[in-house]
C-alpha cells in the first residue's frame, strides 16, 4: 500500500516537472517571438494577423500591435487590384504590402525603420511575393516628392494601443504627423489614397480630406472586423478602376 502511495506521489511529481518545462518552453518561444507582455494579446490572435504565421513569420513589438490582420489587408487589396504601383508609406512588417503584391503588379514599401523593412523583406518571401516589392529604408515624408505610383495607401503610427482610451480620434493625433499634412503629400503623388485608421477616429473629420480636392474626391468608409471585433476603419479616396 505505501509503495503505491509512493509511486502515485513520483508520477504526479513527473507530471508537475513536464508541465512546468512545457510552460517553460512556451514562454522561451514567445521571447524569442518578442511577445512582450504589451503584445501577448495580439500574439493569441496571430493567426488572423498571418494565416502562415507558423512558417516563419517575423515580428518586433510594434509589429505585433500595428499589423494589419491579414484579412482586412486583403479587402483593401482588393480595392486597387491591377493597379500598376502601390506605395505603401508605413510598411511595418509588411501586412499590407503582401497583400497589394499579390494583387497589383509592384508595391513600393517604406519604412523608417529598418529593422522593420528587415522583417517585411523575409515576411514577404513566406508569401511569395518578395519579387513584386522594392523595399525602402527612409522617412515618408522626405522620399514623397521622389515617389510616382497609382494608389498611397498611408497605415501611419496612432500613438500606440493606448489610442483608444481617447473618444473621438482626432487627424491631429495621428503620428509622425497630423493626417491633414500627411494627406496632402499623399495627394501629390496621386488621387488615390486608402487611409487606415483607428475605430474612434472622427469619421466626418477624416472623409473631408476628399474636399482638398476640386471637385473633391470620391470616398468610401468601411469599418472593418475580424471575428465580429472591430478593428479600424478604411477610408477609400479616389478612383478603383484599375482592372
Ligand atoms: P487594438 O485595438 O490595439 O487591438 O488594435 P484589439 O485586438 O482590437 O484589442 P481590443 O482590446 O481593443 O479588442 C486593433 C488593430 O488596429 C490592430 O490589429 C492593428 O491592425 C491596428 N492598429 C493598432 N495600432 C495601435 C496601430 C497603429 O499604431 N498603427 C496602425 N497602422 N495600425 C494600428
Ligand atoms: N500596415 C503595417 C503597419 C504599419 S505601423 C503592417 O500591416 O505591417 C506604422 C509604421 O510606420 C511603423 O512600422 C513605423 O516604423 C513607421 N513609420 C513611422 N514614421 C514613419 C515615417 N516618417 N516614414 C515611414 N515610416 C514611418
Amino acid at each position: 500500500m505505501a509503495s503505491r502511495k509512493k509511486k502515485l506521489k513520483l508520477f504526479k511529481r513527473r507530471v508537475k516537472i513536464k508541465a512546468r518545462k512545457r510552460v517553460e518552453m512556451a514562454e522561451k518561444k514567445k521571447e524569442k517571438e518578442n511577445v512582450t507582455p504589451l503584445v501577448r494579446k495580439y500574439w493569441l490572435q496571430r493567426y488572423d494577423l498571418f494565416s502562415r504565421y507558423d512558417e516563419g513569420i517575423k515580428m518586433d513589438e510594434e509589429g505585433w500591435f500595428s499589423v494589419t490582420p491579414e484579412e482586412i489587408a486583403a479587402r483593401q487589396a482588393r480595392w486597387c487590384a491591377g493597379a500598376g504601383v502601390v506605395i505603401d508609406a508605413f510598411a511595418g512588417v509588411g501586412g499590407n504590402a503582401i497583400q497589394f503584391a499579390q494583387l497589383c503588379h509592384h508595391v513600393v514599401a517604406v519604412d523608417i525603420d529598418p529593422k522593420k523593412v528587415a522583417l517585411a523583406s523575409d515576411n514577404a518571401k513566406i508569401y511569395g511575393v518578395e519579387d513584386n516589392i522594392d523595399f525602402i529604408v527612409g522617412d515618408f515624408f522626405q522620399l514623397a516628392p521622389f515617389l510616382k505610383g497609382d494608389v498611397v495607401f498611408l497605415a501611419p503610427p496612432w500613438g500606440g494601443p493606448s489610442y483608444k482610451a481617447i473618444e473621438n480620434f482626432t487627424l491631429d493625433l495621428l503620428k509622425p504627423k497630423d493626417g491633414h499634412s500627411l494627406f496632402q503629400v499623399a495627394q501629390a503623388i496621386t488621387p488615390n489614397i486608402i487611409m487606415y485608421l483607428p475605430r474612434n477616429v472622427d469619421v466626418l473629420q477624416a472623409s473631408a480630406l476628399s474636399w482638398l480636392s476640386s471637385p473633391p474626391l470620391n470616398v468610401e468608409i468601411e469599418e472593418n472586423f475580424v471575428r465580429g471585433n472591430s478593428k479600424g476603419i478604411t477610408i477609400y479616396f479616389g478612383d478603383t478602376l484599375f482592372t
